[in-house]
């Protein structure tokens, strides 16, 4: 063979392996709709995963619980018929109990402080609870502060959720607690919830301003009570044998990847904070912005009793304390 010929030989065969490295597609999926600061979160991801690698790698996103809701889409990266998820931690306990620490009712203060505790070494060792799940997680996000929304009545105080029945996540620490505000509590997957409040299944639900926007539920709850009763976290969930899988440089290509994904998600988070309650306003809703929230506190004192005694309570006041 001539060196042309050889050289032409091996640059097929160059051309021919990274078609098909470039063919190397994997799927992450949302619950909520692409313009969202979930969408915003995968769209970057994906954007960033292609960059990186150069092409090698291809993340094909899936919006609204097309690939089923949030507990289905973690299950499904478990098992490894889909790669990748974002999600809610709203199902996370179920797979991994550590983590409903995170979702207790009015441990974080504010955004910053929540944003402090998962970026900082507590999120940290969080992360590390997922690999013997069969996960990798690759960092924290946001979903935001969830208030309550219905389709009965103004919402002050807790007294006003007596017997007001609410959609809420398959999270056992908010059923125990939202049981805690006289609450009843039905658990629900995402996909259903827009159905369930148009046909009052529910009265009601809580969410962020970022998903109660995204969702329209503003089409079918009246009510908007700003409680902020719990922070709501958002994690980057891989299949585990698929991210060992990856060269240590790609490895990092999707981990800095999430990375770019979560600034994008946290600031589209704030964004919406900032517009939510006048555009909610504007579409008809009637907003409470001025809850009787040390109500809401003491409510909760006997359901966080017992999460203290659960978690320990040093541990929930390192997480309190937090600088
Ligand atoms: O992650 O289930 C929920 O209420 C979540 O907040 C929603 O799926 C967005």
């Amino acid at each position: 063979m001539k060196f042309t010929q050889l050289a032409a030989v091996m640059a097929a065969g160059l051309l021919a392996s990274s078609l098909a490295a470039a063919q190397t597609t994997m799927k992450i999926s949302i619950s909520t709709a692409q313009n969202s600061h979930q969408g915003v979160a995968i769209d970057v991801f994906a954007r960033e995963v292609e960059k990186r690698t150069g092409g090698r790698y291809k993340i094909q996103t899936f919006y609204n619980g097309s690939l089923g809701g949030e507990r289905e889409s973690i299950e499904a990266v478990q098992l490894g018929t889909q790669e990748l998820a974002f999600s809610s931690t709203g199902p996370v306990p179920n797979f991994v109990p550590e983590t409903k620490i995170f979702d207790v009712p009015f441990l974080f203060r504010d955004k910053a402080h929540a944003r402090a505790v998962l970026d900082g070494p507590i999120g940290a060792e969080m992360l590390t609870k997922f690999e013997s799940k069969g996960f990798k997680a690759l960092g924290w996000a946001e979903n935001g502060f969830r208030h309550m929304t219905n389709s009965k009545r103004d919402v002050k105080a807790p007294e006003d959720l007596k017997g007001l029945k609410m959609r809420t996540m398959e999270n056992p620490v908010h059923i125990a607690a939202y049981k805690g505000f006289g609450i009843i509590t039905t658990p629900m997957a995402f996909p259903e919830v827009f159905t369930a409040l148009q046909q009052g299944t529910v009265d009601g639900q809580e969410n962020p301003l970022s998903v109660i926007i995204a969702a329209k539920f503003d089409q079918v709850q009246k009510h908007l009570s700003l409680t902020g009763h719990v922070y709501s976290p958002c994690i980057w969930v891989m299949n585990k044998a698929a991210f060992d899988k990856l060269s240590a440089a790609d490895k990092k290509h999707f981990l800095d990847a999430a990375a770019e994904g979560t600034k994008a998600n946290r600031a589209r988070v704030d964004e919406d904070d900032a517009k939510g309650v006048a555009d909610l306003r504007a579409k008809g809703m009637t907003v409470i912005d001025n809850v009787d929230k040390a109500k809401f506190v003491a409510a909760l004192a006997p359901v966080n009793a017992e999460f203290e005694k659960q978690f320990g309570k040093a541990t929930m006041d390192k997480i309190r304390n937090f600088k």
